[in-house]
């Protein structure tokens, strides 16, 4: 019997400052809805899903970093999301700013939690690979504050069994690294879940000139990075955007289900909050994982071992 996973990509048009909590909770609840009507069991949503996406702004005053960050998930504003789903029998990744007080020091992750068709909370994980800059750079037309808002992330790239499947998180950036992908890879995932709000715009970055890259990059990365992932480590992956422009500020749209052959199987077609369904047969990871990606069978540790004893490239003396 196969193993199909109905999976939605949960896509969110744009966040405004002026939205709150509640009117975007409103909106998640409405697609978990749409979700569960076109059949799905899993629904994900994007990266820091409640809020506009905050990093782009400087902020001096701690308060108001903090507004962007949920001290309790769920918490009050986000409760009705988690009892919807437990109401359908539907789960969800949601992306959202965490903030953990242990004792008396405050810690802010970028964080992502999957949770089960009974509304209850299966794992946990912080983004790892934080992009952009830590200063603030005034002649810059946006800001990309994220290595100054979170810390990275503690909790590793875990796997976990779920929905009859293997299933892994990463955040946004971290799609981009192949060590992502492997280390969830080298524990037999067949679907990765990710959230996303990628500018349109080439962020600034510590150290260098900033420059504009051709617009068309970013979604041509964006896609290649999800099909190279999913092929090289046979797993099906579900990447959600927010996109559209929020408060002038545009984030690209292109959520997309990427099968294990790395073939986009559906992806959005607009920069508003959409519903795309799939039904990942997660059997097919196993014909890729017992053929060309057989790791066991192929591959030879023994010369990999700068992937984990560097941090930045070596290049041969002059
Ligand atoms: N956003 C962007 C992303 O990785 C970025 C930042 C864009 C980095 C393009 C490099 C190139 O999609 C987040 N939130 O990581």
């Amino acid at each position: 019997m196969a193993r199909i996973l109905r999976t939605a990509c949960a896509q969110l048009g744009p966040i405004n400052l002026v939205d709150d909590r509640k009117s975007v909770v409103a909106r998640l609840i409405a697609l978990l809805r749409e979700a569960h009507g076109m059949g799905a069991k899993l629904a994900v949503f994007p990266e820091l899903a409640l809020t506009t996406f905050f990093p782009r702004y400087w902020y001096e005053d701690q308060a108001a970093i903090d507004g962007f960050f949920e001290a309790e998930m769920p918490g009050p504003e986000t409760q009705p999301l988690f009892d919807e789903a437990a109401k359908l029998g539907i789960g969800f990744y949601l992306g959202y700013g965490e903030l953990e007080q242990e004792g008396g020091t405050i810690r802010r992750f970028n964080t992502a939690i999957l949770v089960g068709p009974d509304g209850k909370l299966i794992g946990k994980y912080r983004k790892i690979h934080l992009p952009g800059h830590v200063e603030h750079k005034p002649d810059a037309a946006f800001q990309h504050l994220e290595k100054r808002y979170f810390e990275p992330g503690n909790l590793g790239f875990q796997v976990w069994r779920a929905y009859d499947s293997a299933l892994g998180m990463c955040i946004c950036n971290d799609r981009r690294w192949v060590e992502t992908y492997r280390v969830m890879g080298l524990q037999g995932v067949e679907m990765i879940a990710l959230g996303y709000n990628t500018p349109s715009m080439t962020v600034p970055s510590d150290g260098v000139a900033h420059q504009q890259e051709p617009s068309h990059l970013r979604m041509f990365h964006h896609l290649l990075s999800l099909q190279a992932g999913a092929y090289q480590n046979a797993t099906w992956v579900v990447a959600s955007g927010k996109a559209g422009d929020e408060d002038g500020h545009n984030l690209i749209g292109g959520s997309a289900i990427v099968a294990p052959t790395g073939e986009i199987a559906a992806r959005t077609l607009t920069e508003e909050d959409e519903v795309i369904v799939f039904d990942c047969d997660l059997d097919l990871c196993t014909f890729y994982k017992e053929r060309v990606f057989n790791f066991a069978r192929h591959r030879r540790p023994e010369h990999y071992g700068r992937i984990t004893s560097q941090v930045g490239a070596e290049p041969p003396p002059e």
